[in-house]
């Protein structure tokens, strides 16, 4: 397709019509090939690629009206200073990029003199997940302060660290493998919603025959077309998953060749399920023990059979014995680097990064402590200290909406000592609480390389049109900051084009599947795959597993040092643990939203519409009856951490004891300025500080 095209009809002729190649760069592991077509510097048209293997010409149901986000009448023009009280809507007055810039390094360098770097913390997340633009912005200014680092524990941390000590590496098949699939196991993962792009190959999949089973509690959208379905009690997936191992070793169904030859400890958690018999499962999980025989059954006979999660599953207090104990099982029916079989979680271990060129750590000093940004909010309110956090940094994050414990965040962003700047495209709820705001660049309007999480491929996203207003990308606030900072390093100056061609040339020796990709090439063709050589297409095939053993670690003693069990277990998380008798609460499921990634997009009208105008929150029929409620009637969701008000939807798709409402929406298009995370908790779960937003015990009343 050429790049440049003059277009139409004779008046027409004076108009260029250019098409940009970008990439989608939110949280979604599908990282679309988008087209921008720019008409005399205005984006008309936003589409996905045809030509590229995953985006197959069409873009999800929230990016698709891409545009309305881009040119929202909402979005921020220029920096702003707070002249009223911290939270308020309209109390900002516009400044320049200069007295920003040297208000916001003045204000710094008061508090590195009185307190010392680690005074300040950078907060970001999942805004986009670009190269530049997130890991470098989020590294090398930071690491060059001394400022205090973030534990970045918010989404998948636990399934990382759990899938990394098992298997060494978080390598996956491409989505198009499950076509060659008999058995499609979705464990507690939603792609209808989360990762679209699978589902037409997964559709082709069973009308190939292959047989589908959704193990979540609630009948998403997923579910629903699913050969079967299966609703286990919140956070007992741990326990179904060595209940079926159960069986699959008591009947002879695991594949002990193949466990003899690449795995260790297998024998050991033979053991460690002999005290998983199904009936003691089906108690736990309330899933019935013929159920789980038969699943067990499917899973040793049907094969190729691939388990596919992703980390919805383990943001509870469990998490990460759950996902220990989840992703054991393609190792134990044989099925790892069989094509159409395996593990499918994240393909990111393909690239390896030269962590030096992101951060150049060796040429700063230590960083001198590590916030977990899931306790933000007792961060801020004296759970650190010596130095306490005095300034705080925000950009591609909008924790007052998606981080857990919202109270207490809002006490912490309340203190008149405390110095916060956020960096954002709009006016969210957490730059409501700044002293500074700085307006950000959309995708559209800043350079960035991409690499997917859930496919093999790198993407270059070009700029399509100007910044709007006097909007900055991260990176270029970041050498504006760095600069009037006195910091001279050449790797705080180097434009974005500068550090991904730095990045590729130190990677390459160190990442063979970088082998030929170049900022050059990138440029000229958009999106280019990894160069992964045949033996290794399969993931595993050639059974090599980086772990310390060279082989799949059923028994894992790495993870004790992490103060876990090295065999996988299922232990309750606190919060449903010694619950009384009688107990009414319903445990709450705060997903995601079809319409929104998280909180981005929960501003866009086209969007909001779609999903429903007033946030909501799913009962069953015999919760709602028991406490009056009917269909449409506002509830009030609470605990002791919080409360929101949401409309009720009465449905069968949650089982009895359980409520379902998606995450992201703002506080400040909600009727009571508040979202679930009010209720949500800031507890850490069992494995690398992983956030536990699932394990929440709420009531839910008709609200007054
Ligand atoms: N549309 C949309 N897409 C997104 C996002 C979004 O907000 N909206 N967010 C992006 C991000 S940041 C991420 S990390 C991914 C997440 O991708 P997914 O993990 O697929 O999505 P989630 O909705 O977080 O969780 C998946 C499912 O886990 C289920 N679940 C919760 N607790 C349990 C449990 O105890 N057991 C079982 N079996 N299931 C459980 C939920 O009901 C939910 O349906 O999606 C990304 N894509
Ligand atoms: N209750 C509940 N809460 C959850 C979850 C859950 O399952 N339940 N899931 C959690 C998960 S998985 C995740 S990953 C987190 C995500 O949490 P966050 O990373 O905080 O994601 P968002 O809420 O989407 O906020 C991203 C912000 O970045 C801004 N942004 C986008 N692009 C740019 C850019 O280029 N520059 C700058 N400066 N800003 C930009 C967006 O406008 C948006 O305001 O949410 C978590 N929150
Ligand atoms: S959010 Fe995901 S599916 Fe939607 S356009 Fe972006 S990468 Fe593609
Ligand atoms: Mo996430």
């Amino acid at each position: 397709m050429p790049l440049v095209q003059g277009k139409g009809t004779p008046s027409e002729a004076s108009h260029v019509t250019r098409l940009v190649r970008g990439a989608c760069p939110h949280d979604c592991p599908d990282t679309c090939a988008t087209l921008t077509e720019v008409r005399d510097g205005r984006a008309v048209r936003f589409t996905g690629a045809p030509e590229h293997p995953v985006t197959q010409g069409w873009l999800c149901a929230k990016v698709r009206p891409y545009l309305e986000r881009v040119y929202h009448p909402d979005r921020l023009l220029t920096p702003l200073r707070r002249i009223g009280p911290k939270g308020a809507a309209d109390h900002w007055e516009p400044i320049s990029w200069d007295d920003a810039i040297s208000e916001i390094a003045g204000r710094w360098q008061e508090i590195i003199a009185r307190y010392g770097a680690a005074a300040i913390l950078p907060y970001s997340y999942s805004g986009t997940i670009g190269v530049v633009q997130l890991s470098v912005a989020s590294r090398r200014l930071w690491n060059r302060m001394g400022a205090s680092g973030l534990e970045r524990s918010i989404c998948g941390a636990a399934a990382v660290a759990a899938v990394t000590a098992t298997y060494g590496a978080r390598w996956a098949p491409e989505y198009a493998e499950v076509l060659d699939s008999r058995l499609v196991v979705l464990w507690g993962h939603n792609p209808a919603s989360t990762a679209p792009h699978f589902m037409p190959l997964l559709r082709e999949a069973q009308r190939r025959g292959a047989y589908v089973v959704v193990i979540d509690p609630r009948r998403t959208l997923t579910a629903r077309s699913a050969d079967e379905h299966l609703q286990p009690r919140p956070a007992t997936d741990g326990a179904l998953a060595l209940g079926l191992m159960h069986v699959l070793f008591s009947e002879g169904l695991h594949d002990e060749p193949w466990l003899e030859a690449h795995s260790i400890g297998w024998r050991d958690l033979r053991d460690r399920v002999a005290s998983y018999p199904p009936e003691h499962v089906a108690e736990i999980t309330g899933i019935s023990a013929e159920t789980i025989v038969a699943l067990a059954r499917r899973l040793g006979k049907t094969k190729p059979a691939l388990l596919k999660f992703a980390d919805g599953v383990q943001r509870h207090g469990n998490g990460g014995q759950t996902v220990r104990a989840i992703c054991s099982l393609p190792a134990i029916v044989g099925q790892v680097g069989v094509r159409g079989g395996g593990l499918s979680y994240q393909t990111s271990d393909y690239i390896t990064y030269d962590a030096e060129t992101i951060g150049h750590k060796s040429e700063c000093p230590p960083t001198p402590r590590v916030v977990n940004m899931n306790r933000l909010g007792a961060a801020l309110t004296g759970e650190v200290s010596e130095p306490p956090i005095m300034a705080l940094y925000v950009f591609n994050a909008n924790p007052l909406v998606s981080t857990p414990n919202t109270g207490r965040i809002i006490q912490g962003m309340l203190r008149p000592d405390l110095f916060t700047v956020v960096h954002d495209l709009f006016l969210t709820d957490t730059a409501r609480y700044a002293d500074i705001v700085l307006p950000a660049t959309s995708q559209l309007e800043q350079v960035d390389f991409h690499e997917a999480y859930g496919h093999r491929n790198v993407q270059y996203n070009e700029a399509a049109i100007a910044p709007l207003g006097e909007s900055k990308s991260n990176w270029d606030v970041m050498r504006l900051l760095a600069q009037a900072m006195g910091y001279d390093e050449p790797w705080l100056r180097q434009t974005a084009e500068e550090v991904i061609a730095e990045l590729l040339d130190a990677s390459r020796p160190i990442s063979p599947t970088l082998e030929g990709i170049t900022l050059e090439r990138l440029q000229a063709e958009g999106t280019v795959p990894d160069t992964i050589p045949p033996e290794r297409d399969v993931p595993f095939s050639d059974g090599y597993f980086p772990t310390p053993s060279g082989k799949v670690e059923l028994r894992c003693d790495a993870l004790i040092a992490a103060g876990l069990d090295p065999l996988p277990e299922y232990v309750a998380p606190a919060e449903f643990a010694n619950r009384p008798q009688g107990d009414s609460r319903l445990t709450l499921i705060t997903g995601a939203a079809h319409h929104f990634v998280s909180s981005s997009f929960a501003n866009v009208p086209s969007l909001i519409a779609k999903e429903g105008a007033i946030p909501w929150i799913e009962i069953h029929p015999d919760d709602a009856r028991r406490r009056g409620i009917t269909a449409g009637a506002m509830v009030t969701v609470s605990n002791a951490r919080g409360e929101c008000r949401l409309r009720a939807m009465v449905s069968e798709n949650v089982a009895p004891g359980v409520a379902v409402a998606p995450k992201g929406r703002w506080l400040s298009l909600s009727h009571d300025a508040h979202n679930v995370n009010w209720t949500t908790s800031d507890a850490l779960a069992d494995l690398a500080g992983q956030s536990t937003f699932h394990s929440n015990l709420v009531e839910i009343r008709l609200a007054e």
